[in-house]
């Protein structure tokens, strides 16, 4: 791939998207490529891991329709903490409807989710017109949506021609459309590969990431930090490798754990920046 490896603060200068270079400001300022899925039940544990990670990410992936005890008060607390330490908030949302339903489910329900989520997701699999309906809500508000392009899941459908046409649609709308899931660069797939005028730069956050194992009893399956940043993803996403998987939530190791992941993230980042 002809594409040279670009600092993120040197693509935050040139990003065209308010999202996307809200996010590589965040990355460079802190020093975190790590991103923190906190997918747990109980409200209480939900701020409690977001307040104690919170120094050492650039963003908070949520999956808000899990959280036994929702309430709107959560919405602000959640967005109380991402100013106190500064990070940017993504809704897990992957919607995957017609663009009238999607438009409906993003900005209304209980949840509200554009009201206060900077990034969301989509699954390309109806076609452009999910952009449309998102982009109808979300472009006002300054959001960034990312596609689907790839799963970390064993035997997931999201591969080539799929993938490649995911691409193409981002091309196609990427005012709106930030980047993507996936599990490596997406930046040229579907391109001649000596086209190098207008240059992509998407931003790939990946899920699937642990140190200690490789993956869990239901699919997943994990990579180091340093495979998925080599692979050219831009974000880490770890979730049970952090906040843990007991039923009690270990505070302090919550705090050792995204530390670590931070730094591990990090300096595979700077590694790529030196070669
Ligand atoms: F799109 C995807 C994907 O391909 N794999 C994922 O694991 C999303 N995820 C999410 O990342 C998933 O819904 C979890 O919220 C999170 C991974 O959590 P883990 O505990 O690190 O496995």
């Amino acid at each position: 791939m002809p594409h040279k490896f670009r600092s993120y603060a040197e693509r935050a200068q040139k990003h065209p998207n308010a999202a996307a270079r809200a996010l590589l400001e965040t990355i460079d300022r802190k020093k975190s490529n790590l991103c923190v899925s906190v997918d747990v039940t109980a409200k209480a544990d939900f701020l409690n891991i977001i307040d104690v990670v919170g120094p050492y990410v650039c963003l908070v992936k949520t999956h808000v329709d899990i959280i036994e005890d929702f309430e709107p008060s959560i919405i602000a607390t959640l967005q109380d903490l991402s100013k106190k330490h500064d990070f940017l908030i993504f809704e897990d949302r992957k919607f995957a409807d017609i663009g009238n339903t999607v438009a409906l489910q993003y900005a209304s329900g209980v949840h509200k989710i554009a009201s206060w989520s900077h990034i969301t997701n989509a699954h390309p699999v109806p076609g452009p017109s999910i952009i449309t309906g998102l982009a109808s809500v979300g472009k006002p508000l300054g959001r960034g949506l990312l596609l689907l392009a790839e799963m970390s899941t064993k035997g997931s459908l999201a591969t080539g021609s799929y993938t490649e046409e995911a691409v193409k649609m981002a091309r196609a709308h990427n005012d709106f459309v930030i980047g993507f899931i996936a599990q490596r660069s997406m930046n040229g797939i579907g391109k001649n590969p000596d086209d190098v005028e207008d240059d992509d730069d998407f931003l790939v956050l990946t899920p699937g990431v642990g140190l200690d194992v490789k993956g869990d009893a239901m699919g997943q399956q994990y990579r180091t930090p340093e495979e998925v940043l080599t692979a050219g993803c831009d974000v880490i996403i770890v979730g049970r490798g952090i906040y843990g998987k007991g039923a009690d939530v270990d505070i302090q190791a919550v705090q050792a754990q995204a530390e670590r992941y931070r730094a591990a993230g990090w300096s595979a980042y700077e590694k790529l920046l030196q070669l």
